[in-house]
């Protein structure tokens, strides 16, 4: 099932909580920014492991890491593409950051996730794309795991709930 919040995604609990986060995994501002200051130093020691492996994390791609202090096990940083006019394949890179975070949630065994609106703040990807995209990605993936059992989108500005609340439920009506 696919739920939707207005508010804090460091306020709700869930097994994972995805992270807009950027290739660095060193955190920064935004939801990044609210995630380690709220989780604690442990979520930044584990990023800094996963840099002396593998040097960060791509465009679209997805690492785990332990939740430190959130109500949550685990955290997933993905990171969104930056929106330069949809030139730069950004649409697809955006979609492939839901689905590869997804399925390192079905991988470790998380059956409730949580997503913050990847790329539409500080990387300025226009908010109404980035929903149908997550919207799309997110139900087309429920329809085929049995691990995962609820997806929550928690959108921190109003633009963005609205624009969730209309594609869910023009959604309903479909299913
Ligand atoms: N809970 C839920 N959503 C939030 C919160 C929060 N506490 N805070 C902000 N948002 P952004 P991006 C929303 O800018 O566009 C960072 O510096 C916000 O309203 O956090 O993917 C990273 O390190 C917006 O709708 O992420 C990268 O450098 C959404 O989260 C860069 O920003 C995403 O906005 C990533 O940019």
């Amino acid at each position: 099932m696919i739920e939707l919040i207005k508010g804090d995604i460091t306020k709700i609990t869930v097994d994972a909580i995805v992270n807009a986060a950027n290739t660095s995994l060193l955190g920064g501002g935004g939801v990044d920014g609210a995630i380690h200051k709220a989780g604690g130093k442990a979520i930044l020691e584990d990023c800094q492991k996963i840099r002396s492996k593998q040097g960060g994390c791509k465009v679209s791609e997805a690492v785990i890491t332990t939740a430190g202090k959130l109500p949550a096990k685990f955290v997933i940083h993905t990171v969104g593409p930056v929106w330069n006019n949809g030139n730069n394949n950004e649409e697809n890179l955006l979609a492939a950051a839901y689905l590869n975070s997804l399925r390192l949630a079905s991988q470790n065994a998380i059956h409730t996730i949580s997503f913050p609106n990847i790329s539409t703040g500080i990387y300025r990807f226009p908010k109404d794309k980035a929903a149908q995209i997550a919207v799309q990605v997110v139900s087309d993936f429920l329809a085929t795991t049995d691990t995962i059992e609820k997806v929550i989108f928690v959108c921190f500005d109003d633009e963005n709930y609205t624009l969730y609340a209309k594609l869910l439920n023009q959604k309903d009506l479909y299913n």
